[in-house]
């Protein structure tokens, strides 16, 4: 049947009962007690809290390069290997994103493609039609959105197109999970999402470093170095509710205390507006939680390069095992110096590079070998994950071997 009238009728129809179904998927948290009571999407008001995503309220306190004027190894020098964070201009000044990914031509070339923008309680994605996404993006009043963080676009027919639109920075080239072979974790996510969606605070998985290049609107970000204790930074159960993982509630409740006076000098944020154009260099082991201010389209890739392998093999040894030891048989025969350095590896000391854990409850994990760790760095690292997220799928997943090699990631999905 043709659709008729985009902004009336039976697009936006089928576009809010798509979109119940999605929240009742992703969040069955927020859903509301009886029929004839509200639900908790809307609950805290955060869509008329302006100075949440006012960006004149923050200070920018992070370095900015550009791109022409940083040779690959001075950037080596200068922020990769002392691991620095820092945000790059001019990255994307030749991506066809640029005049590709604007929220009218992406929902005309992708209407009907499913991008992923949740994980059930099973841990399998919840996915929803470009056409609606769009429809709900410009209609919400929603706390913490819904927000496509799209993992697998890389490997779809159709959307795979997306990767013709920008290409690696040249400083972010390295990509030594390549040789990890298929069962690689996934590590290029398409991001799309309006005011007041975001992603909470975090260390991403395996001591990654990661790139994330934003192509429009505004994100705010807080980075926090590795050796933050997690209970300065992380809200406590009754302090976020329902919505304590997301990076709204993260804003509106833990960053106005850490700026008080009596928050640790060493422990004060770095902030970042990131603009259009800009790409934030996330060193692996940083704490990071970051809120859309308007409606953003970002692509960000994970990586293990020569200067982060160390503490990745480290983390992946602990985390993924059989994947490392995969992953080791590649290196041997195609980079037999960095095998080499992988054995020399005591995966039992403390690496010293924090990982995000699941807060303890991976007891109910089926998983043999897999979610161990070594020291309280180490603890549970074992893929792209978040806390609500690990836990739900350990929770009620079924694991066999070969599931609990798939990877948790930060949007937890068993399969596609
Ligand atoms: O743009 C965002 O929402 C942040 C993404 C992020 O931190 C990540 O992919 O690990
Ligand atoms: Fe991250």
């Amino acid at each position: 049947m043709p659709e008729r009238d985009p902004d009336g009728g039976r697009l936006a129809r089928r576009a809010m009962r798509k979109v119940a179904e999605v929240k009742l998927k992703a969040r069955p948290e927020l859903a509301a007690k009886t029929e004839d009571s509200e639900d908790y999407w809307e609950k805290l008001g955060y869509a008329h809290r302006t100075d949440l995503v006012d960006p004149r309220l923050v200070v920018d306190n992070c370095p900015r390069i550009h791109v022409n004027d940083y040779s690959t190894q001075r950037f080596i020098e200068d922020f990769e290997k002392p691991y620095r964070p820092v945000v790059v201009r001019g990255c994307t000044d030749n991506w066809r994103a640029q005049y590709k990914w604007t929220e009218k031509r992406l929902d005309r070339k992708y209407r009907n493609q499913k991008f992923k923008c949740g994980v059930d309680d099973d841990g399998y994605s919840v996915k929803l039609k470009m056409k609606y996404f769009v429809h709900y993006m410009n209609k919400n009043l929603d706390d913490s959105p819904l927000y496509i963080f799209d993992g697998h676009f890389g490997e779809h027919r159709r959307k795979r197109k997306l990767l013709d639109d920008y290409e690696v920075p040249i400083y972010f080239r390295d990509d030594l999970f390549q040789f990890a072979g298929k069962s690689r974790p996934p590590y290029r996510w398409f991001i799309m999402g309006t005011a007041r969606s975001g992603t909470g605070i975090h260390i991403d998985p395996l001591g990654t470093s990661a790139w994330n290049a934003l192509i429009m609107g505004h994100k705010r970000w807080c980075l926090f170095p590795t050796n933050t204790p997690r209970e300065l930074i992380k809200l406590r159960p009754e302090e976020g509710g329902r919505q304590n993982d997301e990076a709204v509630a993260w804003f509106d409740i833990i960053y106005p205390k850490t700026k008080r006076p009596e928050w640790p000098e060493e422990f004060k944020p770095l902030e970042i507006i990131q603009g259009p154009g800009e790409t934030v260099f996330v060193p692996g082991g940083w704490w990071h939680v970051v809120l859309n201010l308007d409606t953003t389209i970002a692509v960000t890739q994970n990586f293990c390069s020569v200067t982060n392998f160390p503490i990745v093999w480290h983390k992946t040894v602990r985390g993924r095992p059989k994947l490392s030891q995969k992953w080791l048989a590649q290196l041997r025969m195609l980079k037999p110096e960095l095998a080499d350095l992988a054995e020399g590896i005591n995966v039992n000391e403390d690496c010293g590079v924090a990982s995000d854990s699941s807060g303890g409850d991976t007891s109910s994990s089926s998983s043999e070998d897999e979610d161990e760790s070594c020291c309280s760095s180490c603890s549970s690292d074992s893929g792209k994950e978040s806390l609500l997220e690990v836990r739900r799928s350990l929770k009620k997943r079924k694991r066999s071997t070969d599931e609990a090699e798939c990877v948790i990631n930060k949007r937890t999905e068993i399969q596609t």
